[in-house]
This record gives structure tokens, C-alpha cells and sequence, in this order.
């Protein structure tokens, strides 16, 4: 079924097999780009197997570095390893998983003489052997005959990212206050327990913006109840929050507890909007309230329907949700612990002398848990499909849960940008989610996992994302959460979050030492806001993700290309975190002159050197950070207030200028999806041969609506000698 070749505007062909299923990540229309059938696809050696799968192989080159794959375990260059793209509730991120809780099946290919990207567009199990079983062969095993394949030429690393989010869309602009500091933990059981966080952050002066409900908000674990024994004042709590400025963001489970009377277990019932089982009747497993059925989000009624749940929090003054168990995540089936308890007792029953036979059955139970059998034995029902199979569209399970709040928003408060994190993702859900990158835990090796993570997603689209601060398993320790806290600060999300059964991690929870770098770097991380928020917005447009890897703007230097423990975050700046215990120092390569500021705190400003090109070994006390700021490059500083809301009058300007550095802020009323009070200030420094001057130019708005009334210029040289002067702005 060859198509006819159409006029492209963007260099990219999809490539198609049988009947694919329609996932929806794909936002650009068919006339943009030509369709082929997989057989005329070049790069790649396609075969059909005997077993119905697809294997997609092609050699790699010793130059060969490949790129993307979102959240997998590993380096960015993702070669030398395996990969399965089949979301699951696995909270032990060690290095040999192959499966976390997103799906990202696209890559970028990158060796001396090409560059592209590729997509696999198939929902349900996908395998990437990078050079793994064969070092210089790529192969991508899809456990389907139908699917789409997108194949993007491209020049540059940039250039196919680029193109990549013209076909799969732009990421979505979640609140202002989404970018601020935020504090969650599993153990904030009461209302009371929340207050107390909250007012410890006045006691503490750190700044907040939000604060997270986890399970125990809720009545009985039923989703969209509230529970009025241990938030006996919840509406009141919320509103006065909000005066404060502070967000409140509960968590969202897709199980429903089966309760007779229970309003969602009923209206979900009665309208059919479950998913199924083999014979047709609601599938049950159990989750957190005990046996329960799943909402069928791959049917867009059904998903409506749950779209319109989120309402009844919205007009309490709640708009940040994190959907969490969307992979989805299941305890186990009755029909699944079953089998696994009879084979206990049947082995054990017959053998009373195990020995080696013991150890398998340690595992035994640990079966029944996010079984492929059950995703084998639940149906949706889909417009395009019928009915499907959910092991063949596993990894949508998330992304579409995550729509039905998008739609739900679009028909009740269409206006409105809400915070979303969702734990399961697949591409294309950046368009309307955020996401976290689930149950980390409290080991140093998590911190250059965040790291590699952010690079990764970012390829893929997924620009509002972060990590659990202080790690989300296992006590933490003072030193962990402060170089944790300022590795972080970088990142879109900006959460502490811990479990039930660890230490508690809030800043005060160490000693005063940690408490004081904690507050250092949160207060650092609202300087920062201006400059992430704007360069987020920037990135909205560019095309290039907030956080990136080296070799995304140093593409031609094999060795920026190489660093894995280095990030850039924005045009301006490069961060190269302390993330081993006891670290006081480390190397850091600079792919072009950087001034260096090893930042304490906000205030702390007075030993900042420039630094060429090249490998330096810094020195960084536990209170310290080095960051690295471009040669003319800008970064714009705030005073922080106590939250994304307030800020002092003046605007510092750092810089290391030897020609010219601009910097375009972007300001608007934080949560309006119509951007109101929208501002674009324009700030430049030209420096020539005899003269510094600082520069503003109001690109859209007004600047009376913005919080600052100066800018005070600190602009350095490259003899090292620093200028100041300010500007008034009105
Ligand atoms: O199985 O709601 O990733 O952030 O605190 C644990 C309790 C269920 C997993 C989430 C985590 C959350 C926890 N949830």
C-alpha cells in the first residue's frame, strides 16, 4: 500500500507495517510527511519472524553513539546495554533493569557521517539491544507485525530533536508555581501532619510553593473521596494555603476500590467503563483499597468520565495532580496469587527437603505481582480496535490517564494550566503531562541516574520532569539531601519526596549544617526561577530542552559528547554537581571558557574566576556547588520571597562578557493557559573596546507587571575583573 510522495515540510518518512494501533503520539498531520511501507525503509534490515515479531537491525559503527531512549538505566549513550520498553511498578532502579515505568522508543543516532532519529510507534513490548548481545549491532525487537516506524534525517543532534517535536508536538507549560520549591512525602497522614510541614517552613524561612498528598488523604484508599477523619477541615486547609501562596497536589489512583455505594465503583458499573476481563466482565486486582477494577482510558467516554473526577478538586482550589500506578501497576490477581500459592503448596506439600528448589520459591509470590498474564488477561475497548488486548497497548495505559485530565480541564477550566505528574509516560504525553521518575532511592548512584535521566527524557520531549530529592527508598543522610538539593536546583522539578518507611528528609529533618545548605539551595533555586521559567518558555519554541547533555550545544567535541556527570541547563549555564559521598572536589570539563561560581548561597558571590576551555579539577566544600556560566552568557538573578510569587525589586545580572550576551525573560501571571500579563524583557551587555553597557528592550507587555523595578549589573571579564552598575527599569 505505497503512498504517494508528498510535499514535505519536514525531513522525516514514516514507515508502516500491517495495521498499526493509532497511539496518539503523533501530533503532526499525515500531509507533512511522506508514508512508505517498513519494506523501503533503508537504515535498517527489517524481518518478520516466525513468532510474529519484527526485528529491526543494523550495524553500528566504531563512532557509532546512540542517544535517547528516555527512562532507561544507564549512560545517555545509551550503547553496550538492553532495553525493554514495557512499563512497570518496579521500585528497585539496580543497573541491570531493562523496564522502568516510562516507554520511550525513539533515538538518535549519531556517528561521523550520519545523524538521524528513529521512532517506533507500538504501544506494547519493544526491545532495544544497543550492542549489547553483539557490540557493533543494533537491534530492535517489536512483538507485533503492526506498527509504525518514523525515520527523521537530520544534520545535528539539535536539528533531529527539532524535528522529532514537530512530529510528537511541543511540551505542554504547566504553572509557575510548578517551577518552585515543592515538599511530599508518603507519612503525611494527617491534616494536621500537613499544617505542621507547612508552618515549619515559616518557622525555617524556606520558601515553598507546594505540598503533596499521598495516599492517605483519602478515604479508605478511594479514589476522588477525601477523608474526613484525617482531614476533617480539608477545603479550609486548602484555601488557606493558597493565601500563602501554596499549592496542594493529591495523589491520583487509577484502582477503584469495588464498594457497593462507592459513587465511581457504581457510575464506573453502570456506564461500562472498566477494563475487562477474557469473558467481559470488570477485571479485578488488587491495588492499595483492596480488590479493584481500572478505568478503561483507552475509551475516550470512559476517559472523559474520569477527566470530569478531577473537577470536584479543581473547585476546591486544587490544580496539581500526580497520577501515580498507571503502568499499571498491580499487587496481584486473585486468579494470579492463586497459581503462585498453589505451587508453594504443592512443592512444599510433596518435598519436604527443598534445598535449591527453596530459593525459587522465594520468588514464587513476587510472580503475581505486575504479571504479564493479567495485562494479557484485561481488555480495552477502543474506537479504533475494538477490543484489544492491554499487553498490546501496555505502555498507553499512563499517557492516556493523563489525557483524560487534559480533557477534563479543557471542558471545566479551559483556561487553566494544571500541574500534572504522571509515573508511566509514553511519547507524545509531554504535549499535556509532566512526569517523575518514580521510586528512586537513597543511594549516591541515583544522583547521576537523575542526571542521565533528564538528558535522556529531554531527547524525547519530556521537559518538565525531576527526580525524588533525598532518593524516595531507604533513609537518607544530610550529606546525601544537600548535594541531592543542589544537583536539583536545575531541574523543572524540584520535589522531596520519601516513603513510609524512611527517615524522614524535610530540611530540617538532619542537623543545623544541613538545614542551613538546604535553605541555601532552595533559596538559590528562586533566584534561579526567572531564568528556568523563561528558559523554559524559550525551550517551548527552540526546541531544546531545559537540561541537556554536553554534546547537545558541544556537538562537534567528541569529549563534551562523553560526559555523563555534567548537565547544561538552559543557554547560560553548566552544572557539574558533587555526587559522591564525602566529595569535596572533582573534575569538570568545559567545552569553551566558563566563569566559575562555586555557589554557597545566593549571596555568596565574591570568588568567581574564569576558566578556559579544558579539564579543572574544583574544589567543593558539602556547602558548595560548581556552576558554570558561558562566555557572554547572561543569568539573571532574583531576590527570593517565599514563594514563586514574590520577589524583590531588583534583578541581579551575572555575566562573563567579552562581546555580547543577551537574555530574553519571559514573565506572565503564572496561570493562564492565554498567558495574561504577558512580558518579554529583552536584557543585553555589549561590551567594546573601551565601554560595558547593560541594555533592555521590552519585546511584549507591559513592565509594569513584573516584580522587579532595577537590574543590577555584575558583569565579569575575561581578565577576571568584575563591573557593577544599575539600571532602573521604570
Ligand atoms: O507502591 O502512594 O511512586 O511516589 O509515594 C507505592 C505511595 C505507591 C508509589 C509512588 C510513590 C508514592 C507511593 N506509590
Amino acid at each position: 500500500m505505497l503512498q504517494q510522495k508528498k510535499e514535505t515540510q519536514i525531513p522525516l518518512t514514516r514507515y508502516r507495517l500491517g495495521k498499526p494501533f493509532v497511539t496518539g503520539a503523533v501530533a503532526l498531520g499525515e500531509s507533512n510527511f511522506s508514508c512508505e511501507t517498513l519494506s523501503h525503509l533503508q537504515v535498517f534490515t527489517s524481518e518478520k519472524q516466525a513468532d510474529g515479531t519484527v526485528v529491526l537491525s543494523r550495524t553500528m559503527t566504531r563512532d557509532t553513539e546512540i542517544f535517547g531512549l528516555g527512562q532507561t538505566m544507564g549512560n545517555v549513550n545509551k550503547r553496550g546495554a538492553r532495553y525493554r520498553m514495557y512499563a512497570i511498578d518496579d521500585f528497585q532502579h539496580t543497573p541491570e533493569k531493562e523496564s522502568l515505568y516510562g516507554s520511550h522508543p525513539f533515538f538518535i543516532w549519531k556517528s561521523k557521517s550520519e545523524v538521524f532519529g528513529i521512532f517506533v510507534d507500538y504501544p506494547g513490548e519493544v526491545i532495544f539491544d544497543v550492542g549489547f548481545s553483539d557490540c557493533n549491532k543494533l537491534t530492535i525487537t517489536i512483538a507485533t507485525a503492526n506498527l509504525d516506524v518514523y525515520f527523521l534525517q537530520g544534520s545535528s543532534l539539535k536539528n533531529v530533536t527539532k524535528n522529532f517535536l514537530q512530529l510528537v508536538g511541543k511540551p505542554f507549560l504547566p504553572p509557575r508555581w510548578s517551577f518552585g520549591y515543592h515538599q511530599s512525602r508518603w507519612g503525611y497522614v494527617t491534616q494536621q501532619d500537613v499544617e505542621g510541614i507547612v508552618a515549619k517552613f515559616e518557622t525555617h524561612q524556606i520558601p515553598l510553593d507546594a505540598v503533596y498528598l499521598d495516599l492517605d488523604y483519602m478515604d479508605d484508599f478511594k479514589v476522588f473521596t477525601i477523608s474526613e477523619e484525617r482531614f476533617p477541615k480539608f477545603k479550609n486547609m486548602i484555601s488557606a494555603f493558597k493565601t500563602k501562596g501554596i499549592r496542594v497536589a493529591p495523589i491520583i489512583d487509577p484502582g477503584v476500590k469495588i464498594e457497593k455505594g462507592y459513587e465511581v465503583y457504581e457510575q464506573g458499573m453502570e456506564q461500562g467503563f472498566f477494563i475487562t476481563d477474557k469473558e467481559g466482565k470488570p477485571f479485578q486486582a488488587s491495588v492499595w483499597p483492596g480488590l479493584t477494577h481500572f478505568p478503561d482510558f483507552l475509551n475516550p467516554k470512559a476517559r472523559a468520565w474520569w477527566g470530569s473526577k478531577y473537577k470536584m478538586l479543581h473547585d476546591m482550589g486544587i490544580d496539581g495532580f500526580w497520577n501515580d500506578m498507571n503502568e499499571p501497576a498491580i499487587f496481584y490477581s486473585p486468579e494470579g496469587l492463586e497459581k503462585s500459592v498453589k505451587t508453594l503448596v504443592d512443592t512444599t506439600t510433596k518435598d519436604k527437603n527443598l534445598g535449591i528448589k527453596f530459593l525459587f520459591l522465594v520468588d514464587e509470590i513476587k510472580k503475581s505481582q505486575n504479571s504479564r498474564d493479567d495485562m494479557k488477561a484485561m481488555y480495552h475497548q477502543t474506537p479504533s480496535q475494538g477490543r484489544v488486548s492491554q499487553d498490546l497497548v501496555h505502555n498507553l495505559f499512563g499517557m492516556k490517564m493523563a489525557e483524560s485530565v487534559k480533557e477534563g480541564y479543557d471542558s471545566f477550566a479551559p483556561d487553566v494550566r494544571y500541574h500534572l505528574l504522571s509515573r508511566s509516560t509514553y511519547i507524545g504525553q509531554h504535549r499535556f503531562s509532566g512526569m517523575w521518575t518514580g521510586d528512586n532511592a537513597s543511594w549516591w548512584e541515583h544522583l547521576k541516574l537523575n542526571i542521565q535521566h533528564m538528558c535522556s527524557l529531554g531527547l524525547c520531549g519530556f521537559y518538565y520532569a525531576g527526580a525524588d530529592i533525598g532518593g524516595f527508598s531507604y533513609d537518607t543522610s544530610g550529606e546525601l539531601l544537600t548535594r541531592w538539593n543542589q544537583l536539583a536546583v536545575y531541574m523543572p522539578l524540584f520535589r522531596n519526596h520519601s516513603n513510609l518507611f524512611c527517615k524522614q528528609q524535610e530540611p530540617w529533618a538532619f542537623d543545623s549544617e544541613t538545614l542551613n545548605h538546604s535553605r541555601n539551595s532552595i533559596r538559590f533555586r528562586y533566584a534561579l526561577l526567572p531564568y528556568l521559567y523563561s528558559s523554559y518558555v524559550e525551550a517551548l519554541e527552540s526546541c531544546e530542552p531545559p537540561i541537556r547533555m554536553l554534546g547537545f550545544d558541544f556537538e562537534e567535541d567528541a569529549r563534551a559528547r562523553s560526559i555523563e556527570d555534567q548537565f547544561l541547563c538552559g543557554s547560560s549555564l553548566l552544572a557539574a554537581p558533587i555526587m559522591v559521598n564525602q566529595g569535596r572536589g572533582r573534575v569538570v570539563y568545559l567545552p569553551q571558557t566558563h566563569l566559575h561560581w562555586n555557589v554557597e548561597s545566593l549571596e555568596e558571590r565574591s570568588q568567581l574566576k574564569v576558566l578556559p576551555k579544558g579539564d579543572h579539577y574544583v574544589e567543593a566544600p558539602l556547602g558548595a556547588s560548581p556552576l558554570f556560566l558561558r562566555e557572554n552568557a547572561i543569568l539573571p538573578l532574583a531576590e527570593p520571597g517565599r514563594n514563586s510569587d514574590s520577589f524583590g525589586p531588583v534583578m541581579t545580572v551575572l555575566g562573563l562578557v567579552t562581546d555580547v550576551a543577551t537574555f530574553t525573560l519571559h514573565w506572565d501571571d503564572g496561570q493562564s493557559k492565554s498567558l495574561k500579563e504577558k512580558c518579554q524583557l529583552k536584557i543585553s551587555v555589549r561590551r567594546t573596546k573601551d565601554s560595558l553597557s547593560g541594555h533592555f528592550e521590552t519585546l511584549a507587555g507591559q513592565l509594569k507587571t513584573l516584580p522587579w523595578r532595577s537590574i543590577s549589573f555584575e558583569i565579569y571579564g575575561i581578565d577576571g575583573n568584575v563591573q557593577r552598575f544599575t539600571k532602573e527599569l521604570v
